[in-house]
């Protein structure tokens, strides 16, 4: 086996080229964190798909078996496995194999469930049939996590909940965790939570710690893309750095909140240029 120095994770995600999401943001930010990243690309993009039309977009299912295939048979030691947007539920299939194995040997499991943000509801044309094959497939590879990081939509599709019309109440978000915690992981992050009209908040949940802490982002009106593929990286390598959920938690949303206070002294920073995380990644250190 090749043994792990420092802790290593696989990163399991889209490689956009523009945009910063998935893997251009989840590397950097756990070579940061003293953590080295092994990036297994679900798809390559020319940006991420948010505000720009005409993108590239390369499905890697049959190349993610095969360097699978490989990564197994030089026996790499994985201590954490990330994974994030999945093109497919064969993609998901594939990825559950090797999550299971790992899992044997001790790797940590993170899922971040990607679905969709918003209500979606109201977009008819989000629930198309890949949609739902892939919410199902969904459904059961959380089972294999030991942490997941949904966003309100995805936890509410995860658990076949409508988008809810009023603010979730403290017990309601419980509620919400619990039936979460049910399809299998025991830590859990659900983030965008607004708790009011100008409170954006992470509820954190662990089963074993018996915590529930809900967490203040602050609230900014306007989206900050890719932020939820930061929180899912910076939890991890928290994690893998021996922290607990809830200080990895913490983590993940103070680091998020100087990407923002950043992204925000540059007037012309479009929303789908993502946040300016480069400036601060120093402060993982
Ligand atoms: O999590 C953001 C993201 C990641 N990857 C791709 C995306 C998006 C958001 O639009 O399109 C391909």
């Amino acid at each position: 086996m090749i043994k792990s120095f420092i802790p290593r994770a696989a990163v399991i995600n889209d490689l956009s080229g523009f945009g910063r999401v998935s893997l251009t943001e989840a590397c950097p930010i756990l070579s940061a964190m003293e953590v080295e990243a092994c990036p297994l690309p679900t798809a390559i993009l020319s940006t991420h798909t948010y505000k720009f039309n005409d993108y590239t977009f390369l499905d890697l299912t049959d190349e993610m078996q095969k360097i699978l295939n490989h990564w197994k048979k030089i026996d790499i030691k994985f201590d954490g496995i990330l994974s994030g947007y999945m093109a497919s539920s064969k993609q998901i299939d594939v990825v559950s194999e090797f999550m299971k194995e790992k899992k044997q040997e001790g790797s940590l499991i993170v899922i971040d469930p990607v679905l969709g943000d918003n209500d979606l509801s109201d977009v008819e044309t989000v629930y198309y049939d890949r949609m739902k094959d892939l919410l199902l497939s969904m459904k059961k590879f959380v089972g294999l996590a030991d942490v997941i990081t949904p966003n309100l939509t995805e936890a509410c599709l995860l658990t076949d909940r409508q988008y809810p019309k009023h603010y979730l109440n403290e017990n309601e978000i419980k509620e919400l965790l619990l039936n979460l915690s049910e399809l299998g992981p025991e830590k859990i992050a659900i983030t965008s939570l607004m708790t009011d009209s100008s409170h954006m908040k992470v509820a954190v949940f662990d089963k074993k710690e018996d915590l529930f802490e809900m967490i203040d982002c602050g609230y900014i009106k306007r989206p900050f893309h890719g932020t939820g593929d930061i929180f899912a990286a910076v939890l991890l390598g928290s994690l893998l750095n021996k922290n607990s959920m809830f200080e990895a938690s913490l983590k993940a949303v103070d680091f998020i909140k100087n990407c923002i206070s950043e992204t925000l002294k540059y007037e012309d920073m479009k929303i789908e240029y993502g946040v300016i995380f480069e400036k601060v990644l120093r402060k993982l250190f």
